[in-house]
């Protein structure tokens, strides 16, 4: 087991915990192939478009989004919500290590849930540096009673100045959903998220998660929670996978997709069927893009938690 359990008791306790070196370079690599899969795809899309002059084909994976960020702006914010999970991804989310430490907090029986993320999070780019908040404010009022821990792993070093992450130790523990105000109200334009005042999070409880890559941050639900600004030259990439058991309430506004089973406790044999459920991710993207005649690449988009708060 990968896990101790002072790192299952401070979770509890604290509402998060790292769990170092859970995945290695070997494992990471795939994944960030199909990053640099689903870039090249952005890349000559845009070019055919019009909309960038430079394909920047000859740069890696960590610097070329970057570029073509600063050529179009709006480049990460699309990739982020094309959301395209591809199989090395899906194994990663479904992996043994993965579940065997989730499995402490949700129970034998494991669902994946709908809400994840791949973070292209380009150089100083103000709609990839997510406010303080607690996830269980994205999803729809009761579900913070569930069980959802969320692990969020970095594919290179994180620290202070390229955006890693803060949380708020022991601010779950009013086991509820604070108020949440909508940034887009706020004046940053285009916006999707939501924040919690920063008056409401008191500095001293502040911890900052410098993290290498491949090690893993567990989150309770309801812990607040906020990347810094990434200063770098780099893409700081991470994905952000939530977990929870299939019996209990997902929470997820759209109704279009259910959890994905990834672990049944009286069928060791049983895999989860991805194939059925990229589809439904496929329904889940183009109803948050909003209407099917908009621009592909108009990177705004629609989401029932805006309707949730800030009235
Ligand atoms: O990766 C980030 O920048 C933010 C992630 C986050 O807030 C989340 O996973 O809920």
């Amino acid at each position: 087991m990968m896990i101790t359990d002072s790192q299952i008791e401070q979770y509890n306790k604290e509402g998060y915990t790292i769990v170092e070196n859970v995945f290695s370079e070997d494992e990471l690599l795939p994944v960030l192939g199909e990053f640099e899969e689903i870039v090249d795809q952005f890349a000559e899309k845009a070019f055919k478009a019009g909309k960038i002059k430079d394909k920047h084909s000859d740069e890696n994976v960590f610097r070329r989004l970057a570029l073509l960020e600063k050529n179009f702006k709006g480049s990460s914010v699309l990739i982020h919500h094309k959301g395209e999970l591809k199989p090395q991804l899906a194994k990663l989310w479904a992996s043994e290590k993965l579940l065997n430490i989730v499995e402490n907090w949700v129970g034998k029986d494991i669902s994946g849930h709908p809400v994840w993320n791949i973070r292209s999070k380009t150089p100083q780019t103000v709609r990839m540096t997510v406010p303080w908040h607690q996830d269980s404010a994205y999803l729809a009022e009761g579900a913070e009673k569930t069980i959802q821990p969320a692990a969020w792993i970095p594919f290179l070093d994180v620290n202070k100045n390229n955006g890693c992450m803060q949380v708020l130790k022991g601010g779950h523990k009013p086991e509820r959903v604070l108020d949440h105000k909508l940034e887009k109200k706020a004046g940053v334009k285009d916006s999707w998220y939501l924040y919690i005042e920063e008056k409401n999070i008191p500095e001293e409880d502040i911890i900052t998660c410098e993290m290498k890559a491949g090690s893993v941050l567990f989150l309770h639900q309801l812990v607040p929670h906020r990347s810094l600004e990434n200063y770098s030259d780099d893409v700081r990439w991470s994905v952000d996978l939530r977990f929870q058991n299939p019996k209990d309430e997902a929470g997820f506004h759209t109704g279009l997709i259910d959890p994905i089973i990834m672990r049944k406790s009286d069928d060791p044999s049983y895999r989860a069927d991805w194939v059925n459920w990229f589809k439904g991710l496929e329904e889940q993207h183009t109803k948050f893009r909003g209407k099917s005649d908009k621009d592909e690449f108009d990177s705004t988009i629609q989401g029932s938690w805006l309707d949730r708060w800030d009235k």
